[in-house]
């Protein structure tokens, strides 16, 4: 399902990533011939779009929107949007006490409160509504681009994070496993948080917070990948495109193959 939500820090145009990322797939072939495996036997269904003006909006209106096809499916992807999506889609897993988050993501979405709801504190706002920071596994975490009073926002509240330099010397396959075993034990659902902007800048042109030193596509990939795989994974966003300032579509042809991994990824389960 498409949610054009623009409800950004800085001016974009995110909401024309929908349509952008749609229009990437259709450059790809369903066929995975490492897993001989073909994502058209999945039975993926488009939603279409979900138009909501403001975060503050969207909290209700994508619980509502995602009522039905939650329960009938295995597994949804939103395509963003800016990252504020973020909140109403954790939301729409059900008891917040009970629903674990692993964002993909260069930055905390820590910022404060009082800047409304806007993409750069989603995650803030989730510890607000109750979400146990325990229950928070944060990946790709770039130097530089993060306030030092989010990062002892994060350590107050419990929230693990691995940087973009420790993928890069260690992996990032078994620091996703471990996220989903920690996080499965203690909740019913998880959802996946996916700013492309944890790329490294030259293969995500187009999110404005992408920065050089950031992920490699194959590691997103191979993470979403594993993700996919796992039953209690419920739902995955893929935010902060604007395509307006892609570079060869590499930034939205980045947003596709993670879509295309992931529903391999269930097809897998
Ligand atoms: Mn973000």
């Amino acid at each position: 399902m498409g949610v054009p939500l623009n409800a950004s820090i800085s001016p974009g145009r995110c909401d024309l990533a929908p349509g952008a990322i749609r229009e990437a797939l259709t450059r790809f072939s369903p066929y995975d011939p490492g897993a001989d495996l073909d994502v058209s036997t999945l039975g993926i269904k488009d939603w279409g779009d979900l138009h909501v003006s403001t975060a503050r909006e969207s909290v209700a209106t994508i619980a509502d929107a995602l009522e039905l096809p939650l329960q009938q499916s295995e597994a949804m992807v939103l395509l963003g949007g800016d990252n504020a999506i973020t909140r109403p889609g954790v939301r729409a897993l059900g008891r917040i006490d009970r629903v674990g988050l692993i964002t993909f993501d260069a930055h905390f979405d820590l910022r404060d409160l009082s800047l409304g709801y806007i993409n750069g504190n989603p995650i803030r706002a989730l510890l607000d509504d109750g979400l146990p920071g325990s229950q928070i596994v944060q990946i790709g975490i770039q130097a530089f681009a993060n306030s030092a009073p989010y990062g002892a926002v994060a350590r107050e509240a419990g929230i693990e994070f691995v940087t973009a330099p420790r993928v890069h010397a260690e992996g990032i396959g078994h620091h996703v496993e471990r996220a989903l075993v920690k996080l499965s034990e203690a909740v019913d659902a998880i959802y996946i948080d996916l700013d492309i902007d944890v790329l490294d800048r030259s293969f995500a042109p187009a999110c404005p917070g992408s920065r050089p030193g950031g992920l490699m596509p194959w590691q997103l990939r191979e993470a979403v990948r594993i993700c996919g795989r796992h039953h209690k994974v419920r739902m995955m966003d893929i935010v902060e495109i604007d395509p307006r300032n892609d570079v060869a579509d590499s930034t939205v042809l980045n947003a596709a193959a993670c879509l295309l991994e992931f529903c391999a990824g269930v097809r897998e389960r």
